[in-house]
C-alpha cells in the first residue's frame, strides 16, 4: 500500500479528515510521553493521522528521542504518523534524515522542506509506503517572505505545488498548506488538483475552517488533512475537542460535497453546472455571510454580499468572469463599462476574457488633469453595456447610466452576477433598459438550502427579508 492508500483507507474507515497534532509542552522527556499517550488515547477514534513535532522532544536530548520513539509506537497499525521535523540537505544527509525518521523513529510520514531542490528531498520520496509532506505554503505569519515572491508568472509556492505534482509517481507526496490564508488553499488546489495538503494552523493559530475546507477539498471530499495540535490538547476533554472538530469538518464537507454531486447529473436537481459552481464558490470565497448585517440604505440584513473579495480568489474571478461573459455574448455593443468600486476588477476580469476593450465611468469627480468623467477610450454614439456585481433598487445603475449618456454614449443592456431580486429589473425596464443576471438570491438560496450548506433558518430569514 502506498502512503496515501493507507492514509485514504483511514479516512474512509472512521470517516475522518482530522489530524491530532501533538507538541507536548512537558517539563521532562517522560511527561511530554505520556501526554502524548493521553492525548492520543483520547482522539484515536476520531484521528485519521497523528502529527508529532520533533522539537518538543529534541529539547528533552536523548531521553526525548526514547520518547518520540515509545509516542510514535503507541500508534494503531492502522493511523498514520507523521513527524513534523521539516527535514532537508544534501541527499546524503537527507538519506540519513529519512532513515531516522521512518526506521529509527518508525514514523509513516515527514515534513520537509524543498528549498534545497529534489534531489535533496528524493531520498524521502523512495519508499512508496512512506510519505512526505513538502512545505508549499506555511501558517505562519512571515510565510510570504520568500513563499510568496514572484518568479516569471508564479509564486515560489505555486512553484513548489507544480514540481511537487511531478515529482509524485509513487503516491507518496503531499503538500503542507497553512489554514491561515484560504485563498492560497484555493490556489494551491487549483495547481494540484488531487495532491493531498497537510494543514495546520486551525485552532491556536486561528484559521478559518470553513474557508479552507470550501478552497481546498477536492472533488471527491476529501484531499485535505487538518491538523490540530494546542487546541486539542490542552481542551479539557482532548477527546471530545477532536470529535467535535472533526464533526465540523464533516458538516462543511458534506455540504460541500451535496452540491458537487447533483451537479454531476443528480436526476432530482435541474439546476445547470455553472450556477451550482458559482453558489458554491460564493461561499468559498465568504463573497455571502449570514448574519446580521446594516446596508448602506440603513436596512438591517440577515445577509450579506460582498464581491469585492473576489479579487483574492482568481479561480473564482475568473469563472465569474466567464458567466458574464456568456450572458455579452447575446448582447450588441462597443464597450464594456464597468461600476466602481466593486465591478471594476470583475468588469476587467471580462473584457481580459472577451479581448473587448473597458470604460469606466468615475465614482468621484477628478478636480485636476483631464477632468475625465469617464476613464479609458470611448467615441460619441457608441454603445456601452453596464456591468455591476449586484443589483437591488437598481437606482445606483440609472445614476451611473447617466454618466454615460451624458457623454455621448448609448446604454440598452446591463449584466450583473446577482440580482437580489429587490425591484431592480422593473425599475431600469421602465426605463428603457434591460438587466440581465447570472443567477438571483432566491435562485442562490434554493440551491445552498438544497444542498444542506445553510440552516433553515437562515434560509427562511433571508427569504422573510426579501419579501418584506
Ligand atoms: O505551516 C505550518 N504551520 C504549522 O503550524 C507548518 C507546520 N508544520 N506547522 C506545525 O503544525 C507547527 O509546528 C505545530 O506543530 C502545528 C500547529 O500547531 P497548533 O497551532 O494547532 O497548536
Amino acid at each position: 500500500m502506498t502512503f496515501f492508500e493507507k492514509l485514504g483507507t483511514r479516512v474512509h474507515e472512521i470517516n475522518s479528515l482530522l489530524c491530532v497534532g501533538l507538541d507536548p509542552r512537558a517539563e521532562n522527556a517522560n511527561d511530554a510521553r505520556e501526554q502524548c499517550w493521553r492525548v492520543m488515547d483520547a482522539t484515536r477514534a476520531y484521528a485519521a493521522a497523528f502529527k508529532i513535532n520533533s522539537a518538543f522532544f529534541e529539547v528533552f536530548g536523548g531521553e526525548g528521542m526514547n520518547a518520540l520513539r515509545e509516542v510514535i509506537a503507541r500508534a494503531p497499525q492502522n493511523i498514520p504518523v507523521i513527524l513534523d521535523a521539516k527535514r532537508g540537505d544534501i541527499a546524503d544527509t537527507s538519506a540519513a534524515y529519512a532513515r531516522a525518521a521512518f526506521e529509527t523513529f518508525g514514523a509513516t510520514a515527514i515534513t520537509v522542506s524543498p528549498y534545497l531542490g529534489s534531489d535533496g528531498l528524493a531520498p524521502f520520496f523512495e519508499n512508496a509506503e512512506r510519505g512526505a509532506f513538502v512545505l508549499c505554503k506555511t501558517s505562519n505569519a512571515g510565510a510570504d517572505e520568500f513563499q510568496a515572491l514572484w518568479h516569471g508568472e508564479r509564486a515560489l509556492y505555486e512553484i513548489v505545488a507544480e514540481r511537487a505534482q511531478t515529482w509524485n509517481v509513487k503516491n507518496n507526496i503531499g503538500l503542507v498548506v497553512g489554514a491561515t490564508d484560504p485563498a492560497r488553499v484555493a490556489r494551491a488546489r487549483e495547481i494540484a488538483p488531487n495532491m493531498w495538503f497537510l494543514v495546520p494552523g486551525i485552532g491556536a493559530q486561528g484559521g478559518d475552517l470553513e474557508a479552507t475546507l470550501r478552497a481546498g477539498l477536492r472533488d471527491d471530499g476529501m484531499g485535505l488533512l487538518i491538523n490540530a495540535s494546542r487546541s486539542i490538547a490542552s481542551a479539557a476533554q482532548p477527546g471530545e475537542a477532536a470529535k467535535k472538530l472533526r464533526d465540523a469538518i464533516n458538516e462543511i464537507r458534506d455540504s460541500r460535497f451535496e452540491i458537487q454531486k447533483s451537479e454531476s447529473g443528480n436526476q432530482k436537481s435541474k439546476i445547470p453546472n455553472a450556477e451550482q459552481q458559482l453558489a458554491n464558490d460564493l461561499l468559498a470565497s465568504r463573497c455571502v455571510r449570514f448574519g446580521e448585517f446594516t446596508l448602506k440604505s440603513g436596512q438591517s440584513s440577515p445577509i450579506y454580499l460582498d464581491l469585492r473579495r473576489l479579487v483574492s480568489y482568481p479561480a473564482i474571478l475568473k469563472r465569474v468572469a466567464h458567466a458574464y461573459a456568456e450572458i455579452l455574448a447575446r448582447l450588441e455593443y462597443d464597450r464594456i463599462a464597468g461600476i466602481p468600486y466593486a465591478a471594476l476588477p470583475i468588469a476587467t476580469a471580462v473584457a481580459l476574457e472577451l479581448n473587448q476593450p473597458l470604460i469606466y465611468p468615475r465614482r468621484e469627480v477628478k478636480t485636476y488633469g483631464t477632468h475625465a468623467t469617464i476613464e479609458g477610450e470611448y467615441y460619441a454614439g457608441e454603445t456601452a453595456v453596464v456591468l455591476d456585481d449586484l443589483a437591488t433598487t437598481g437606482e445606483t445603475k440609472i445614476e451611473t447610466i447617466e454618466k454615460l449618456t451624458d457623454a455621448g454614449l448609448n446604454v440598452r443592456d446591463i449584466v450583473v452576477l446577482i440580482d437580489r431580486g429587490q425591484g431592480a429589473g422593473e425599475l431600469l425596464g421602465r426605463a428603457g433598459y434591460r438587466m440581465h443576471a447570472v443567477t438571483t438570491l432566491p435562485r442562490l438560496l434554493e440551491i445552498w438550502r438544497a444542498a444542506q450548506a445553510i440552516t433553515a433558518e437562515q434560509y427562511n430569514a433571508v427569504l422573510d427579508f426579501l419579501n418584506r
